[in-house]
């Protein structure tokens, strides 16, 4: 009988580690795919990655010249604002701070922008000091399309909206300007620890 009625129920929620999981999140094992259109499917010969806006000389990498840049391997927790939560993920990429390298701004503000229209916006200082990168592989294979290969935005410390799938570039802004989610009344900023889930929050 204990079989059937947990069968019934579904799975028991597996208990997290203290301490690693913020506020109203649930640990999982697979990986969800959360996205609000099609998958776009960019070929590497037309993919480019670009950092526009309040920059002195705008900067473009072709897919060669991007994977010619130093990568790190990054290991973080990750937090979807529809609750679930992934530990341990393991990515490779290129640091913001790389593709930063030598740039002046008076920027504060950055929109990140995708293939399929998709926009989020991040302060600056939130994609600097080792806290962000573009990401091309997941768990040692090529990011899969459906998770935003070729490359998508990892900025782990924010909710996983803020990590653009297919990502194409980086504008540079004086002023603040809400992406996709965040005009949908999604919270400007989203720190998961303090569960800045939707704007007010
Ligand atoms: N381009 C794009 N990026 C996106 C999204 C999207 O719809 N389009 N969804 C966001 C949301 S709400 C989440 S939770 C994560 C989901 O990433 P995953 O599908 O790899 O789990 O991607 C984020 N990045
Ligand atoms: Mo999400």
């Amino acid at each position: 009988m204990d079989f059937i009625s947990r069968g019934f129920r579904g799975r028991p929620r597996e208990q997290a580690p203290a301490g690693r999981l913020p506020p109203g999140q649930y640990m999982v094992r697979d990986f969800p795919v959360l996205s609000a259109g099609p998958t776009p499917h960019t070929p590497l010969s037309r993919w480019t990655f670009s950092i526009t806006g309040e920059i002195d000389e705008p900067r473009q990498w072709t897919w060669e010249q991007f994977r010619a840049l130093p990568t790190e391997t990054i290991t973080k927790d990750i937090h979807c604002v529809t609750k679930w939560s992934k530990f341990d993920t393991v990515w490779e990429g290129v640091s913001v701070d790389t593709l930063l390298d030598g740039v002046d701004t008076t920027a504060e503000y950055v929109l990140a922008f995708s293939d399929g229209g998709y926009t989020t916006n991040i302060p600056l200082q939130d994609l600097t000091e080792g806290k962000a990168w573009v990401a091309f592989a997941f768990g040692g294979e090529p990011l899969e399309p459906e998770h935003g290969g070729p490359a998508r935005l990892l900025v782990p410390h924010l909710y996983f909206w803020k990590s653009a799938k297919w990502v194409r570039g980086l504008r540079l802004m004086s002023e603040n300007s809400p992406g996709f989610w965040e005009t949908y009344g999604y919270h400007d900023y989203g720190d998961p620890w303090r569960e800045q889930r939707y704007s007010g929050d």
